[in-house]
């Protein structure tokens, strides 16, 4: 009798050890399978990120090329309302962020003991291409590159810092515009690096325009 309590026992012992090595291989495969699809979601999260970075490039660069060719083509250019260049009274930073979105216009930024003042417009207004836009310069009567609407950017958050900024000089008639980059490849010394290698004064941002040292560098951080 005793002889069969111990058999049964090393039984429930055999069958407690074979379910630990079954669950065992279970949580394996599961784990296999859980790593796959994060490393898919990672691959695909990366290729979202490129592509929005891509958009910014891109939208920057024709930014830049219609404000270029609007300096040379006006007889009388503006780069923007009296008073907001940096060279003025209320150096200002013009970003693509719709204050009905995030409301930053009270908001200011101290950049190497000098204050910086927000410019933003409304969600119905900051595509504006009459100066009533984000950027307020008057692209409608650009023939070439036409401007017909003002690109923002693809996530367009003051909060999470992805954004596009715009400032200028009055007195020698330059310009600053800047997008912040998602990307790990396009960020400082990344395979494809894009925000060090700018000529701009910022290592961690993407600049372009005819004097990138203007906007301060702690808008992002
Ligand atoms: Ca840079």
């Amino acid at each position: 009798m005793k002889k069969k309590t111990i058999s049964h026992k090393n039984k429930l012992e055999k069958e407690s050890k074979g379910f630990t090595l079954t669950e065992m291989l279970i949580v394996i495969f599961l784990i296999l399978i859980l790593v796959g699809i994060f490393s898919q979601a990672f691959k695909v999260s990366n290729y979202f990120k490129k592509a929005r970075d891509i958009k910014r490039i891109s939208d920057l660069k024709a930014l830049e090329m219609a404000i270029s060719i609007y300096l040379k083509s006006t007889s009388s250019p503006s780069l923007g309302p009296t008073n907001k260049a940096v060279d003025e009274a209320s150096s200002t930073i013009f970003i693509s962020v719709p204050f009905d979105l995030e409301d930053v216009r009270s908001n200011t930024l101290l950049w190497q003991s000098k204050t910086y003042y927000f410019s933003q417009v409304s969600s119905t207004e900051y595509f504006k291409n009459n100066s009533n836009g984000w950027i307020p310069i008057n692209f409608a009567s650009l023939i070439f590159p036409s401007i017909y609407s003002l690109p923002a950017d693809p996530t367009n958050s003051y909060n999470k810092k992805l954004f596009y900024s715009y400032v200028f000089k009055r007195s020698s008639s330059t310009f600053e515009l800047n997008a912040n980059l998602e990307f790990e490849d396009f960020k400082q010394n990344g395979k494809e690096d894009k925000t060090s290698n700018d000529e701009g004064d910022n290592t961690l941002i993407y600049e372009i325009g005819t004097d990138l040292y203007m906007m301060p560098n702690n808008l992002y951080l």
